[in-house]
């Protein structure tokens, strides 16, 4: 295990219909919206829910659609379908963290950190070297 991993921060979930996807996580699932936000730069409106009823921080759902079609999650919605798009998992510092995976072997999509929901800076490990699941990096804003 890589020096500064924490736990799972989220579960990302590409959809078509993101409205229809908040009805259903927090209707049926009862699931609560935490956050809404556009990332241009990743191409993505997101939304972020977690389990009102945990008593302790747990792990958050991040719905995705696409921005417009050059996203990487129109792409993945076009050869895959919606469902689940990623995983991401807490650092506390994603430079050494991808820097140590790096030297592992692993392809890291990005050279620097970007930014990511929230003030966090994220980057990604490409699924083809994790078994078939795209995993990013979160480190939170302070
Ligand atoms: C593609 N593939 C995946 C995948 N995306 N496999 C598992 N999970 C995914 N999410 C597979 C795909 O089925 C192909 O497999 C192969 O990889 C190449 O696919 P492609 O369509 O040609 O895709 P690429 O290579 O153009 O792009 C794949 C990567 C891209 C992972 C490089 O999606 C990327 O740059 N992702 C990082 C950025 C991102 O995903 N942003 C959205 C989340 P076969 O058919 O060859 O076997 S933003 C976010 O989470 C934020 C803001 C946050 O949390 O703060
Ligand atoms: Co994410």
């Amino acid at each position: 295990m890589f020096p500064g991993l924490g736990p799972l921060d989220h579960v990302g979930f590409a959809v078509v219909d993101l409205e229809a996807a908040v009805e259903f996580h927090t209707r049926v699932l009862g699931l609560v919206v935490q956050h809404r936000e556009q990332n241009p730069e990743q191409g993505v409106i997101e939304v972020m829910l977690t389990d009102a009823a945990a008593s302790a921080p747990s792990t958050s759902l991040q719905l995705l659609s696409p921005l417009d079609d050059s996203s990487p999650v129109h792409r993945f919605l076009l050869n895959r379908g919606p469902g689940l798009h990623h995983l991401a998992y807490r650092v506390s510092d994603v430079r050494t963290a991808s820097g140590v995976l790096q030297r592992w072997g692993l392809r890291l999509i990005y050279d620097a950190p970007r930014a990511g929901t929230r003030g966090s800076l994220i980057n990604f490990v490409h699924p083809k070297d994790t078994g078939g699941v795209l995993i990013e990096l979160v480190e939170p804003s302070p």
